[in-house]
């Protein structure tokens, strides 16, 4: 048995279009995603469906900044006070405080809109609308709810996420991602009184994100499998030298693969994965599923197929830890159905 959570507000983020490949074009990261993956688990039975509790704001700022949140709820607000066109669907940045140095730009809040929009930002792939905010906070109360029934005493549930988190910065949003799922159920397990947490992400890209909610910390073990940062975004985080600082050294571990990799190789590096979970002695595990691993995935370049998800939630299942399941990237919308009930299946088959 396995209960879902989920949230029909995720739908008011609406994206019509981002930047890709140095244009504009038809936005992926979609409502019709997480329709598609509400139907299939309703129709499998895995267990009800159920609807998020309120947002513990408190929790989220344990992974964010305070400022950036506000930035966030407080987003549309701002274009509006503007004078911006309110019936834009789609907002970007496009002037960020990265090339720093002595003479360098220099990250700082200022008054200006673009200027905040590119101090809490990473990427320009990123869409912001009116209904972002309200659909993000939904996405994260989702994840605290299903992290709250596992801490609680259920032996695993489904935060069925969007928009997703994985890529969500501690005071940025890029790579679709506002507010860090993953991150925040993990916060929740150990609000909850798990000691040690493992966060394991099989998106196909890096959870630059969470990796750096966690870079410093001992507590919550992050582990991704993921296309190599040399091929792929989101580049500048996920390299398998990246091992943790300070008290976080040794808890973060990075395996690359190279775009085109089949199941066999990724089984391969999953069970390393799962081995060094088990090591690090996890009372609770969250893992940030991204069907974006899919053969036919549009922006992606991995080859598994859909009997290979059932492999993939057999290997999950058989780490035997109370589990948090969360929704992230997975982009072929009519292939969601099949490769989410499959890896659920092969999850609940092998508990
Ligand atoms: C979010 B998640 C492709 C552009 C890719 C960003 C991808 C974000 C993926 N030409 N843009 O990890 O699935
Ligand atoms: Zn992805």
């Amino acid at each position: 048995m396995m209960r879902t959570v989920f949230s029909p507000d995720h739908s008011l983020h609406d994206p019509q279009v981002e930047m890709a490949d140095g244009k504009l074009v038809p936005a992926v990261e979609i409502p019709r995603r997480a329709q598609m993956v509400l139907e299939a688990v309703r129709e499998a039975k895995f267990g009800d469906i159920i609807a998020p509790d309120g947002l513990d704001l408190g929790c989220i700022e344990q992974v964010h900044s305070p400022d950036y949140v506000q930035f966030l709820e407080s987003f549309w607000q701002r274009w509006l006070e503007a004078g911006r066109d309110a019936d834009v669907t789609d907002t970007f940045p496009f002037i960020w405080p990265a090339q720093g140095g002595p003479s360098g730009l220099r990250k700082i809040r200022t008054r200006h809109l673009d200027g905040l929009m590119g101090y809490y930002s990473f990427d320009a792939g990123t869409p912001m609308g009116p209904g972002t905010w309200a659909a993000a906070s939904a996405s994260a109360s989702v994840a605290q709810t299903a992290a709250r029934m596992v801490a609680g005493g259920e032996r695993q549930a489904f935060a069925l996420c969007r928009p997703p988190g994985h890529h969500a910065m501690p005071d940025a949003y890029g790579g679709y991602c506002f507010l860090n799922n993953a991150a925040i159920a993990a916060q929740t397990l150990r609000n909850g009184g798990a000691q040690k947490v493992a966060v394991l992400d099989v998106d196909y890209h890096h959870g630059n994100g969470t990796q750096a909610i966690f870079y410093d910390r001992d507590d919550v073990f992050f582990v991704s499998l993921h296309a190599d940062p040399m091929d792929e975004y989101p580049y500048f985080l996920g390299h398998g030298d990246e091992t943790g600082a300070g008290a976080g050294q040794g808890f973060n571990l990075n395996l690359p693969l190279p775009p085109g990799t089949r199941w066999e190789d990724y089984a391969q590096a999953l069970a390393s994965a799962l081995a060094r979970i088990e090591a690090f002695g996890a009372d609770a595990l969250v893992i940030s599923l991204g069907l974006d691993i899919y053969e036919r995935d549009p922006i992606s370049q991995f080859k598994l197929t859909h009997d290979d998800f059932t492999g993939l939630g057999a290997m999950l299942g058989a780490a035997n830890l109370p589990t948090v399941v969360v929704f992230e990237g997975g982009y072929a919308v009519d292939a969601l159905a099949v490769n989410a009930v499959n890896t659920l299946t092969g999850f609940l088959d092998n508990r």
